[in-house]
């Protein structure tokens, strides 16, 4: 019989696109599952990490940039949501908005604790600048904390999980130590060489391209041979996508491929074809 005390519970990260939701999710769980851009909209489906060190295992939910016209996101939060230990609401340090005066208006309706996070702290030189809006933000609703991160630079990460494994209930662990997300394996390579066409496209085009793996093999000598489809709207962006002579394509192939042999361990051979949705 396990006689150990073990912890379990399930956050969920949310806040307006861009604030760097999906860096800080990468941060927590120690590993990158989840892609990320400069780009706004580069999550676009709810995804999962477990992490668990010793007696806690904590779910992290990462989400979609909440934005108003996000009508089946919002429905889906309104069904997890109550399952859910704890919110991280991320914002850009002092930037606060009326998207994330629209994201605080939407998360009052439960009775969740919820986490300010201040992301991007890196990028604001003045600090002195927190605690006046500290105040303005303790007049909207009763935060149960703020703490000022940087994700992209690790800094506070750690002080931040310390937290929140305060907010997980004694319970049994779901999953092995050793499991740490629920969605494919193909999924995960196909975001990642979707992240690699975001970064390197410009302008409107970068959300609609989509991938999808069409077959995945590992050959005699170990290695994994994968076959993508980049599907795009139309044939101009067909064109930019692929580059003159190329260029653009295989630029996103060697980042990509580079990426998924860091995450499989193992040499990748990926093949990639761009064709019209
Ligand atoms: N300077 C700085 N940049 C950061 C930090 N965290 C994230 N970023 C950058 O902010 C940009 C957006 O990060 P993401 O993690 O993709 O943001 P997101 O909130 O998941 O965005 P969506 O998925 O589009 O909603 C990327 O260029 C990140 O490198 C940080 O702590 N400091
Ligand atoms: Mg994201």
């Amino acid at each position: 019989v396990n006689t150990k005390k073990e912890f379990f519970g399930k956050i969920i990260i949310v806040g307006k696109s861009n604030v760097g939701k999906s860096t800080l999710f990468n941060k927590l769980l120690e590993r990158k599952i989840s892609i990320t851009s400069s780009k706004s909209n580069t999550t676009q489906k709810i995804l999962t990490g477990i992490h668990t060190v010793n007696e806690y295992q904590s779910i992290y939910i990462d989400t979609p940039g909440i934005v108003k016209r996000n009508k089946s996101f919002l429905k889906k939060l309104d069904k997890v949501i109550n399952k859910l230990n704890l919110v991280l609401f991320v914002v850009e340090h002092i930037i606060w908005n009326y998207n994330d005066e629209n994201i605080l208006n939407k998360l009052k309706n439960y009775n969740i604790p919820i986490l300010l996070v201040f992301n991007k702290i890196d990028k604001l030189n003045n600090k002195k600048l927190l605690l006046p809006h500290i105040n303005f933000l303790l007049n909207k609703f009763n935060f149960y904390k703020f703490i000022p991160v940087s994700s992209k630079k690790n800094q506070n990460i750690h002080n931040l999980s310390k937290i929140i494994q305060h907010f997980l209930p004694q319970e049994s662990h779901q999953h092995s130590n050793n499991y740490f997300t629920n969605s494919s394996f193909e999924f995960i390579i196909s975001e990642m060489i979707r992240e690699k066409f975001i970064r390197n496209l410009n302008k409107e085009i970068p959300y609609t391209v989509k991938v999808l793996i069409n077959s995945l093999k590992i050959n005699q000598q170990k290695e994994y041979i994968i076959y993508g489809l980049v599907l795009v709207n139309n044939n101009r962006h067909k064109k930019i996508v692929i580059g003159s002579k190329g260029i653009k394509i295989k630029l996103c192939n060697i980042q990509a491929t580079k990426e998924i042999e860091k995450f499989v361990n193992k040499k990748v051979k990926l093949f990639l074809k761009v064709i019209k949705k």
